[in-house]
């Protein structure tokens, strides 16, 4: 019995010298599972990437976690959408023909390190940002999303447009962002 017990915590001892170890051994810059952050502003008829030039795309690796935070720096609401190739309809692009994150587990929050709330979806559409709002949307893209994307807003510039012909949106006034999608190392 005795020396049963000295055995599991012997055992014990030994995983928690492990733990500190693997702990030391990573790279001390970031956790492998720390989400690489974008950070972009929503504007009237933009989005801006901190860090990147205007119009530049943003880089993604399949098999990677990703945070996107969205903050509505503009005077009216704006959406996202993740796709491609928009839809024409009465010559304005609405909507895209096929989502990004259709099938793609999605966790949306405040963008705040405490969110106030989190809201976990797969098959996120769209979204919309409100003035000065932050919402932050992480995923991680699997391979078979390789491939030229984007980002895009189909807010109609006329607010009273009728939806069946709402005319022009943000998109046709420049408001989207190429999103590149390239295979991950999988180190
Ligand atoms: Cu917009």
């Amino acid at each position: 019995m005795i020396s049963r017990r000295v055995f599991r915590l012997g055992l014990i001892l030994v995983i928690s010298a492990i733990v500190p170890f693997v702990a030391l051994s990573a790279p001390a810059k970031q956790k492998p599972d720390e989400p690489r952050t974008f950070n972009i502003s929503m504007s009237e008829y933009k989005y801006v990437v901190e860090g990147q030039k205007e119009g530049d795309p943003i880089q993604l690796e399949t098999g990677k976690p990703y945070r996107l935070v969205f903050t509505n720096a503009g005077i009216g609401e704006h959406e996202g959408l993740f796709g491609q190739e928009p839809k024409i309809l009465n010559g304005f692009k609405h909507d895209f023909t096929n989502n990004l994150l259709e099938d793609v587990e999605t966790t949306i929050t405040d963008g705040q390190e405490e969110s106030g709330f989190t809201i976990g979806a797969a098959g996120l559409a769209e979204f919309e940002v409100r003035v000065k709002q932050v919402l932050a949307v992480e995923f991680t893209l699997p391979d078979d999303k390789v491939g030229d994307w984007e980002i895009g807003c189909f807010v109609s510039l006329d607010p009273n447009a009728p939806e069946d012909n709402p005319g022009a949106g943000h998109y046709d006034v420049g408001m989207h962002l190429p999103i590149k999608v390239v295979k991950g190392g999988h180190s």
